[in-house]
């Protein structure tokens, strides 16, 4: 008997262990909601192999009735809800900073994000089914199956947290299923947090238990990694109290077609890409053919009502014969955009790459 294809077949392979790997481009472009086969994997350990019969959900900490709940149990006694939204990870575009003086972690180009249809359980009403009490003061840590290891430290559970006000807002979910179909095992299977307009990071996937405390999690990915540092400190050993943690993440856009290096005839030329505000509206885009001395606007297609989904945008540009660097910013509904260069962003993680993104091609 043959295994069954991998799920994730096509995807652009960043690391093998532990599994991290990315859509190309022309794929993340080509449908609005991102097909699970298509969707980027970011993993720190082995992927767990579970069980849906037997997994289970714990709940406590500061709250006033401590819930076991198997996963019948969590899908009979919660109300179901499906948000679309996008989940991206804090080192999306990260070869972009590495370009200009090296940073640590796995060289992601801008398909480290994906927009998905998720389906489960608001986090919130188990919260209050638990009895926690809504101080935004208070954390609320997710801990996981997978065990990880991180350069210099010791093997340890996945832990990551939240502030209370985001676990108490109702788009935060706790899910099953992700447009339509159950997850992967590479996806979190059978259960995941989905955290909206947050890094990656904090949707843990596998996830075990859910703690209300006082502080963040005490993990090492939680007190060091994914804080942004300043750009003096350049190599390890890292200073992290100079870090700030990340939670939201920043407006961003990118081009998805053409690809970078392409030749392509001269003329009118198809650019089409994605952009995302977290929680804000995508208001403009704005694309050029110069570098960013000129501007021509992008058409927008988004869907309404969904404030944590994304915006696709797609524009003709006439390219003359010769060189061109092709160049996307976008604007949000405070009227902000993008820096315009990685110098400007540079740290040494390589986190939040969200400067103008460009691509050199050619044109014949
Ligand atoms: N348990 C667990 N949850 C996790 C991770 C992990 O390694 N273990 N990686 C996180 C990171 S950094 C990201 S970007 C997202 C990626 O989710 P995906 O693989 O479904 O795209 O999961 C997050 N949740
Ligand atoms: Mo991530």
């Amino acid at each position: 008997m043959s295994a069954p294809p991998p799920p994730m077949s096509g995807l652009i392979v960043r690391s093998e262990q532990p599994f991290n790997a990315e859509p190309p481009l022309p794929h993340l472009r080509a449908a609005f909601v991102t097909p699970q086969a298509t969707f980027y994997v970011r993993s720190h350990g082995e992927v767990p192999r579970l069980d849906e019969a037997h997994h289970r959900l714990r709940v406590g900490g500061r709250v006033a009735q401590p819930l076991d709940l198997s996963m019948a149990e969590l899908r009979q006694r919660f109300p179901h809800r499906t948000v679309p939204a996008v989940l991206q990870c804090a080192g999306n575009r990260r070869s972009d900073l590495h370009r200009v003086r090296p940073v640590s972690g796995d060289l992601w180009a801008p398909g480290a994000i994906g927009h998905a249809e998720w389906t489960g359980v608001p986090l919130a009403e188990v919260l209050r089914a638990a009895g926690a009490a809504p101080d935004e003061a208070l954390h609320v840590a997710f801990s996981a199956s997978d065990m990880v290891d991180m350069p210099g430290e010791e093997s340890f559970r996945f832990g990551i947290s939240i502030p209370m006000g985001k676990a108490m807002s109702g788009e935060v979910l706790l899910a099953f299923a992700i447009n339509g179909e159950a997850l992967t095992p590479e996806h979190g299977f059978p259960l995941r947090v989905v955290v909206p307009g947050f890094a990656g990071i904090r949707s843990a996937k596998w996830v075990t238990g859910i703690t209300v405390q006082d502080e963040p999690a005490d993990t090492p990915m939680q007190r060091k990694n994914y804080k942004l540092l300043p750009p003096d400190i350049a190599a390890p050993p890292f200073d992290w109290e100079r870090g700030f943690t990340i939670n939201e993440m920043p407006l961003t856009s990118a081009i998805c077609e053409p690809e970078e290096q392409a030749t392509l005839p001269a003329g009118p030329t198809l650019l089409r890409g994605y952009a995302t505000a977290s929680g804000r509206g995508v208001t403009r885009v704005d694309v050029s053919a110069d570098g960013g001395r000129r501007w021509q606007q992008a058409e927008l297609e988004r869907r309404p009502g969904a404030p944590w989904s994304w915006t696709f945008w797609q524009t003709r540009l006439e390219l003359s014969p010769g060189e061109h660097e092709l160049v996307v910013r976008a604007w949000d509904s405070a009227g902000q955009t993008q820096p315009a260069s990685p110098e400007e962003v540079w740290n040494a993680k390589g986190y939040l790459c969200a400067s103008w993104h460009r691509v050199r091609v050619r044109a014949d």
